[in-house]
């Protein structure tokens, strides 16, 4: 039994999207007094700021969300087999609406620190109002992709146009993006992963002259996109409780298994007939249901990446521009695998030119253009669409201190060590929900962050049932499981690239170091290891 002050919020969760609003509304349910914090003005989190032309789900709509609001949102219709993000944000709004949460939030605030008080045995949290309140347990649902990366160029602030993060798209006064007729302007995108495969075809529509300013090109397949009907939906309705099953049992939560055969033992014309099919469907099938060994083998995965390559050669007219959008420096699906729709075919048009900024790099920004090399391209508007910070970025700009003033982004200098991806050492009472090297980062979001959600939400009840006021891992729990997770990792052939879920970090002497920020163990073996945990009343947590 113990007697510690009572903190002014039993709970606080940081972050009001999906799955921090999801926590909120569970903590609720429990009875405890919880406090949500965002720096936007309302719910929505990825899907709120994220608001540039072409934005949408790569995710079957159906497949991502509030499986468990079911029966509250029994209603709810989606319009397309990939929703797009305003589709999204009134989803969002509805569950949080019919959760009833936005009463516990406090909107437009950012945390600046948090600091863990040992005598008490709870978090002070400050915020940037200037206010602090204290908290037993602090929860972090600030997103795998939320702290963008805006490189810093020379001259850029002298640009007299207009230049923007694509997280961070201009919009009117009813929080719509503004800018997205480009008619008669030039228009410069400076990146190519998801984001960037999305807003090209969408710009090149309009623009007098779009740029792609590319340092690296991507493995892009087809998102397949097509309208949901009436009739569909009510099918995916009655099949809810089916699939959430389904995709329960695969390894990323999406609704795809891999072929359980290696490449190598199938003959090269049924390879060719697999990956077409697979390339002419909707969706990751092509990256997530084909070989077992895609991401294992060398050879296997050469197979595959032949095939892609061979499509973009088909698709792009120009065979200089073709070569151009190969990929050379990794592997197919070793980095995330951009959707497209009609992504290649944009090159296509007289309007949009493939600048290669990686034999020469950005010189400078100026007030009219962008110079690169000798060359200098006029231009009104720059996206730029370069990427997040991903995983830990989030956490690392909120100074969080543990015991002994230990500082998170300190102790995750040469990446993160945790248990379960839940929780560190030194951080006691601190969940990070869909944070590194847990099952829900490299998962579809909506349904592991939700189930994660639930897991923590089960353990602060058991500790409330218990008047347990301090958790965290044992050295050896937490030593075991992060050795795992970079184990694991290194087995792939995901480990030689800088995707943003790799901590690329260089040594004094010059040597990189690539370790991972997600578990790739899958979502089935993460969430068994985890019941395993409660089911041994939280083995692995020094707990009092
Ligand atoms: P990504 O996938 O990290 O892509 C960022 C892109 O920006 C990528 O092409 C980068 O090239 C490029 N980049 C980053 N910094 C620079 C600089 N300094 N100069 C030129 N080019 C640069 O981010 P996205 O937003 O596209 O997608 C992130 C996730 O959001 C995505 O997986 C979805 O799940 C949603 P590089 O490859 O590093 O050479």
């Amino acid at each position: 039994m113990t007697t510690k002050t009572s903190p002014d919020y039993e709970v606080v969760v940081i972050g009001a999207g999906v799955t921090g609003i999801y926590q909120t509304y569970l903590i609720d349910k429990i009875g405890l007094t919880v406090l949500g914090i965002d720096a936007a003005p309302d719910v929505g989190g990825t899907w709120f700021w994220n608001r540039y032309p072409g934005c949408r789900l790569d995710t079957e709509s159906y497949a991502y969300g509030y499986f468990a609001l079911k029966g509250i949102m029994p209603d709810w219709s989606w319009s397309e087999r990939f929703a797009g993000q305003p589709e999204m944000l009134r989803y969002v709004n509805e569950a949080a609406d019919k959760m009833g949460v936005r009463k516990h939030y406090q909107f437009k605030t950012k945390v600046i620190s948090t600091v863990f008080n040992e005598d008490e045995e709870l978090w002070v949290v400050t915020l940037d109002d200037g206010k602090s309140l204290s908290c037993r347990f602090l929860i972090s649902a600030t997103g795998p992709l939320s702290a963008s990366n805006m490189p810093y160029f020379k001259g850029l602030k002298d640009f007299k146009g207009k230049a923007f993060h694509s997280s961070d798209w201009p919009t009117d006064e009813k929080g719509l993006a503004k800018n997205t007729d480009f008619s008669g302007k030039r228009v410069g995108v400076i990146g190519t992963g998801a984001t960037g495969v999305q807003i090209i075809p969408i710009v090149a529509e309009t623009a007098k002259d779009l740029f792609v300013f590319q340092r690296s090109p991507n493995w892009c397949t087809p998102l397949g996109n097509t309208p949901l009907s009436k009739d569909d939906m009510e099918l995916i309705r009655t099949r809810f409780p089916t699939i959430l099953e389904y995709v329960k049992t695969t390894p990323t939560a999406f609704p795809y298994h891999r072929d359980k055969r290696k490449a190598s033992e199938v003959t090269a014309e049924e390879r060719t007939k697999i990956f077409e099919d697979l390339y002419n469907e909707s969706g990751y099938g092509i990256w997530l249901s084909s070989f077992r060994d895609l991401l294992l083998s060398r050879e296997s995965n050469q197979f595959l990446a032949n095939f892609v390559a061979k499509k973009i050669r088909e698709r792009v007219k120009d065979p200089i521009v073709a070569e151009k959008l190969i990929p050379v420096d990794h592997p197919f699906g070793a980095k995330r695998v951009p959707m497209e729709t009609n992504y290649y075919e944009s090159y296509n048009q007289d309007n949009v030119h493939l600048v290669d900024i990686k034999s020469i790099p950005i010189k400078e920004f100026t007030e009219t253009g962008v110079t690169i090399g000798e060359d200098h391209y006029d231009l009104d508007v720059i996206i730029f669409a370069t990427g997040f910070d991903g995983v830990t970025g989030s956490l690392d700009r909120i100074d969080i201190r543990g015991h002994d003033g230990l500082r998170l982004v300190e102790a995750w200098e040469d990446g993160p060590s945790t248990y379960l991806g839940l929780q560190a050492r030194g951080f006691p009472n601190f969940f990070a929900l869909v944070g590194p090297h847990n099952g829900s980062a490299f998962c579809n979001v909506g349904v592991c962050g939700a189930l994660q959600a639930e897991w923590v939400t089960r353990m602060i009840e058991y500790l409330k049932d218990r008047d347990l006021t301090y958790a965290q891992p044992l050295q050896s729990a937490e030593d075991e499981w992060t050795k795992a997770v970079y184990a694991d990792f290194e087995r792939t052939l995901m480990a030689e690239t800088n995707a943003w879920w790799v901590k690329v970090t260089e040594k004094p002497d010059g040597t990189i170091v690539r370790r991972t920020l997600v578990y790739v163990g899958g979502g089935p073996e993460y969430r068994k290891r985890c019941e395993e945990v409660a089911y041994n009343d939280y083995e692995g947590f020094e707990l009092h």
